[in-house]
């Protein structure tokens, strides 16, 4: 009886108050071009309709497949073409090939400016090389962006703050560039939060 008040509760709070303003992709998963580099990359759009015209928050969620983290840049890019690279190869240049943890879709990565744990740390307290994000460290794997400029692949950008004032409204691009080749992933889907917050506690929500 407890649990039962509880889901209800939830299924009462978070439309309301929250999902209005979330967006998701329709677009269909895609193959991540092996080393493809920025000439490369794989892409998914989300267009806004009936959202905030002036943003005050961004968010984003990446459900990713891929077996070396560390090859990885995203970088997601406005209706107004603002382009922020919310993570840059992460543990490179601080080691040669970057963070080899895994990404698994079931443990979408969260990127949000309040968020506790930096982009360009992703993996690194996970102990071995072929360990989840998300599972084996960074529960829950919640970033605030690091676009590491120091690293290859040009990171862009400051944070999601470099998003305020624009218009929600329009077309949205994520894209995701593998920078080495040896290991390959997909990009599953994305999710966009304008002026609201990534839900992050329904990922571990279940009903038993
Ligand atoms: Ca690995
Ligand atoms: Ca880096
Ligand atoms: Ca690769």
């Amino acid at each position: 009886m407890k649990k039962v008040t509880k889901i209800a509760g939830l299924i009462a709070f978070i439309p309301t108050l929250t999902l209005a303003q979330i967006y998701t992709t329709s677009d269909a998963p895609i193959s991540i071009p092996d080393g493809g580099g920025t000439a490369n990359p794989a892409c998914q759009t989300i267009t806004v309709a009936g959202g905030p015209t002036s943003i005050t928050q961004v968010g984003v969620s990446v459900t990713l497949t891929h077996t070396w983290l560390g090859d990885l840049a995203i970088e997601v890019t406005s209706p107004a073409g603002t382009t922020l690279t919310i993570a840059n190869r992460p543990g490179h240049p601080g080691s040669s090939f970057g963070d080899s943890s895994d990404l698994d879709p079931n443990y979408p990565l969260d990127f949000d400016d309040g968020f506790g744990l930096d982009a360009e740390a992703m993996g690194a307290a996970c102990p071995n090389s072929g360990d989840t994000v998300g599972l084996d460290c960074d529960d829950p794997p919640d970033y605030f962006p690091n676009p590491d400029g120091a690293g290859t692949g040009g990171g862009v950008g400051t944070n999601f703050s470099d998003f305020a004032g624009e218009d929600c409204n329009g077309t949205w691009t994520l894209c995701v560039m593998d920078n080495v080749g040896g290991d390959s992933g997909t990009l599953h889907s994305w999710s966009l939060a304008c002026n609201a917050t990534i839900p992050v506690t329904l990922k571990s929500f279940s009903i038993e």
